[in-house]
């Protein structure tokens, strides 16, 4: 399998999808929309969407069946980033290579603009048409789980760790509850809910908990690296910025070479984890190596 021509081609997918199902520019209010577009249709990687498709297939199931929840993953991301980059938070002036959403629209229309992709998300978890051969459990459990995933003992939850840890010695359990949480939790909740709505039986379901668990924790790892020897013009984010907030990461508790290994290791959980499922879950494997050895 050629890595670059599946991104290509399931990113493509996904872009289609959010262009049709985001509001358009022309649609009042002009600036909202136009915000929210802005920061969607930057470049991102679109790699949580990318792992629902995948786990999908893995599973027996097609990226149509996952399309709706796939981009609604992708707006919760989004307005993650977006907020995170407020002067209240990481006060970032870069992102997906490009000026930050408040440093083009304002703070007030940034915050908006995250607020208003957050809900517009769950509005799509929900959409009747998206969901209509869905039996009406698993949309309510899909629902569920990234609301789980995403809410104070997910993402919004690591991020207030992460933000009351800056410049204080933490020990090994919080760095990694605020790495799981943070940024593992959407990328567990992208496997899993890939797997739910591909129509896996549950042994199918729980191989991809078990990899979406390692390789959101990886991903997170290989983050930590590339802020210290990634490029800023690849990355299209500023470096270095880990150490100069205060921040412990995992190379700053280990050393960058233990802290590539355990990725390494987390890539291997992830890779074995995918036993079960066979040949449909290569697109998987050939992921998980991806995420940590990607360089932007
Ligand atoms: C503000 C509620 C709230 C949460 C913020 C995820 C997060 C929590 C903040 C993002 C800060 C950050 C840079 C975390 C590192 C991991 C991460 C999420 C990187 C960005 O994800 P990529 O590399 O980005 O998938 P693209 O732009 O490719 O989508």
């Amino acid at each position: 399998m050629e890595l670059k021509d599946y991104l290509h081609d399931r990113s493509a997918l996904v872009d289609q999808a959010l262009e049709r199902w985001l509001p358009g520019e022309e649609v009042l209010p002009f600036s909202l929309h136009q915000s929210m577009r802005y920061s969607i249709f930057a470049g991102g990687k679109r790699l949580r969407p990318i792992l629902m498709i995948a786990a999908s297939e893995a599973v027996g199931g097609s990226a149509q069946q996952v399309l709706h929840a796939a981009c609604a993953m992708e707006m919760i991301h989004t307005y993650s980033l977006i907020h995170d980059d407020l002067p209240a938070m990481d006060d970032d002036d870069f992102r997906r290579g490009r000026p930050t959403n408040h440093k083009t629209y304002g703070e007030a229309t940034a915050i908006l603009a995250g607020d208003a992709l957050l809900t517009e998300a769950f509005r799509l978890l929900a959409d009747a048409e998206a969901n209509r051969l869905i039996e009406p459990a698993k949309v309510l459990k899909v629902i569920e789980l990234v609301a789980r995933y995403a809410g104070s003992q997910g993402m919004v939850g690591g991020q207030v760790v992460d933000m009351e840890s800056e410049g204080k010695e933490i020990d090994f359990p919080t760095l990694e509850y605020i790495h799981t949480h943070k940024t593992g939790g959407l990328i567990l909740a992208s496997t899993q809910v890939g797997a739910l709505l591909g129509g896996g039986d549950e042994e199918q379901i729980a191989a991809l908990i078990r990899f979406g668990g390692a390789a959101g924790l990886a991903f997170q790892i290989a983050d930590d690296i590339l802020d210290i020897v990634g490029d800023q013009t690849e990355l299209g984010k500023d470096v270095g910025s880990d150490q100069a907030r205060g921040k412990i990461t995992y190379p700053g508790l280990l050393g960058l070479a233990e802290a590539r290994q355990r990725a390494n290791e987390l890539c291997d959980i992830a890779v074995e984890s995918l036993t079960p499922l066979g040949a449909a879950a290569e697109p998987l494997q050939v992921l998980a190596r991806y995420i940590v050895d990607r360089k932007s």
